[in-house]
């Protein structure tokens, strides 16, 4: 039996949900429910696609060019940043934003529920080569809800007798009509760096619009955002629990070019909101202990006046 027939035959649901080989040997989770459709790599729990019935348009952004290849990090969806955000600390040759979204995860549950909620637990467990990373044993899952909204909990266990600190982010690329045709609300008054100019902590004035590369770290921000897109007559709103810090991030042209693979004109169809635990907003977990990041995207449309 291989590994698909296994899965599909352990976790598989008739009709909706189906795993199958993706990319270079890889597996996806495909899903289809009265609710909404989505894609999961099994390659880093990522979620790659999630449209509600009632969206025309996707609301995660994907990289026309994203290949699924062992061991590569996609370009959209919505990367798991972990146990690190950015680049490592000590480690300049480490990989930015830690291993967790290169690793290979393994399924531990499926469910549909009375609702049509679609429930999908993956779980990435310390091997070798991660504690080479990172050496704190730990245990992290990622359980994803897909129904008109889509909840996201990624839970960190500590397995040592010791605190770790720990970095991480839903690193999301939501899909906008127009990068310069949305504003982001949520933010106003909180502090940020300005990671593009290496600024030191500024405060937010009013809500967030785009005319250029922008990579912004918020912290002390638990609050809701909102990204207001009137060309595809809808709001996408994120709320989240268990994050002290939202990153925003836009690479704009010249960066896009430089990273290569975000597609002609990529940039101006996406925007990363992230829910994360960064900077001075790392998360301390003594041993044995649980942290849950949570994040909840709700679409609400909208008639433009
Ligand atoms: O979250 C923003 C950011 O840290 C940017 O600085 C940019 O590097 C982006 O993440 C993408 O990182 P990646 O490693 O996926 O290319």
């Amino acid at each position: 039996m291989t590994d698909i027939e296994r899965l599909n035959q352990q976790f598989g649901i008739k009709d909706h949900l189906l795993f199958k080989a993706s990319g270079e040997q890889l597996i996806v989770a495909e899903i289809n429910t009265p609710l909404a459709c989505a894609t999961v790599a099994l390659q880093g729990a990522h979620v790659m696609q999630w449209q509600p019935c009632s969206q025309q348009q996707p609301v995660i952004w994907m990289s026309s060019q994203a290949r699924l290849k062992q061991g590569k990090s996609l370009r959209g969806g919505i990367p798991i940043c972990w146990p690190w955000f950015g680049a490592h600390g000590e480690q300049a040759r480490f990989s930015a934003h830690g291993y967790a979204r290169t690793a290979p995860w393994q399924v531990v549950s499926s469910e549909l529920n009375s609702l049509g909620e679609l429930n999908l637990i993956l779980r990435l467990q310390s091997e070798a080569e991660h504690l080479s990373l990172w050496p704190h044993a730990s245990r992290l899952e990622l359980s994803i809800t897909i129904a008109e909204t889509l909840s996201l909990s990624l839970s960190t266990t500590n397995l040592t007798d010791h605190a770790v600190v720990v970095g991480a982010a839903l690193h999301t690329y939501f899909q906008v009509s127009d990068i310069e045709n949305v504003s982001l609300s949520g933010l106003e008054g909180v502090d940020y760096y300005d990671k593009v100019v290496d600024s030191p902590l500024l405060t937010q004035q009013g809500a967030l619009t785009f005319n250029a590369e922008t990579d912004q770290v918020y912290i002390n921000s638990a609050q809701r955002c909102v990204i207001h897109d009137p060309q595809y007559q809808r709001n996408i709103i994120i709320n989240k629990q268990g994050s002290d810090a939202t990153v925003v991030w836009n690479p704009w042209i010249a960066k896009a070019e430089r990273l290569g693979d975000l597609g002609e004109d990529g940039w101006k169809q996406m925007l990363c909101v992230e829910s994360a635990n960064a900077l001075e907003n790392t998360v301390t977990i003594a041993a044995g202990q649980t942290h849950c990041l949570t994040a909840c995207y709700e679409v609400e449309n909208i008639i433009n006046e």
